[in-house]
């Protein structure tokens, strides 16, 4: 398998497909696997390198999915895109059955925000498919987990959480160069944990895996910026452009087309003489 450095040249951009009645920013818009489906293709035309489908959401206050309602609101819809387009599919899910059936029905990446600590079956169906995973850093569980979150160093914390991870993962079976890590933008983490977090992202890089990094429509840019969910992009395109040049590899967005755009106009002021 092709190194994901190789494979996804940074800065790569993730889309997200929620298919979830509750999602954070856009729960029970794609519900309906048709939509879901039109919705990766969509993401698929404007540039996405990947496509992260998810039936379970993770938003604060947010409660687990039983197995067989989290598989049937993905597997059509990993189905339908499979059969429409090469852009490879990740399963967002911290469930090995989940993942397991996911893979078989086309997904090729697996997005565990628990970073295989969730399920004991996770890192050996990774393995055994031999497909990359993301490894994300969460501070207790998406029902408790902003209240009242703490570090003594949130950056050197997330950062020893992600390492000792990544070794759990290689020792799993896993190989190296398919993990990327994610410091879990809002996942157990107030303004200033994530803003923390976001500065010294070249302390997070340095760790040696890839950093994938989702900061789309999440509730610090509406603290920062007073805007709804929905009128977020425009804070996000800051700080996901602002990630990649501290160092991050691939972005979680919700709208490729105007990360895309940023980092065109980025690149070209970068290749200037
Ligand atoms: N954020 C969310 C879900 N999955 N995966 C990774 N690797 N990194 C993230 O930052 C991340 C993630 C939350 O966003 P969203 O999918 O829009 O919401 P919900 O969990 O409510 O479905």
């Amino acid at each position: 398998m092709q190194p994901l450095r190789e494979r996804f040249p940074a800065p790569a951009v993730m889309g997200v497909v929620n298919v979830t009645p509750d999602s954070f920013s856009d729960g029970g818009a794609f519900l309906d696997p048709e939509a879901a489906v039109a919705q990766g293709l969509r993401l698929a035309a404007e540039g996405a390198d990947v496509l992260d489908v998810g039936g379970e959401s993770t938003r604060p206050g947010s409660d687990p999915v039983p197995v067989e309602v989290e598989l049937e609101r993905v597997l059509p819809v990993i189905e339908g895109l499979a059969a429409q387009t090469d852009v490879p599919i990740s399963i967002d899910t911290v469930k090995a059955e989940v993942a397991a059936r996911a893979l078989a029905a086309g997904a090729s990446f697996v997005n565990d925000v628990t970073a295989l600590r969730h399920d004991p079956d996770m890192a050996g169906v990774v393995a055994d498919a031999a497909v990359p995973v993301c490894l994300m850093h969460m501070l207790g569980e998406p029902k408790t987990m902003q209240d009242d979150p703490r570090y003594t160093d949130v950056v050197a914390e997330v950062a020893g959480f992600l390492a000792e991870r990544t070794e759990f993962a290689a020792a799993s079976g896993i190989a190296r160069d398919q993990i990327c890590i994610d410091p879990g933008i809002g996942f157990g983490k107030t303004l200033e944990h994530n803003l923390s977090l976001l500065r010294h992202l070249d302390r997070l890089a340095a760790i040696g895996p890839p950093v994938l990094l989702g900061a789309s429509r999440k509730s610090f840019l509406g603290r920062l910026t007073g805007e709804p969910e929905e009128r977020r992009e425009f804070a996000g395109v800051a700080v996901h452009l602002d990630a990649v040049r501290r160092g991050a590899w691939m972005l979680r967005v919700h709208e490729v087309k105007p990360t895309r755009d940023a980092l065109a106009v980025a690149a070209a002021i970068e290749a200037a003489p």
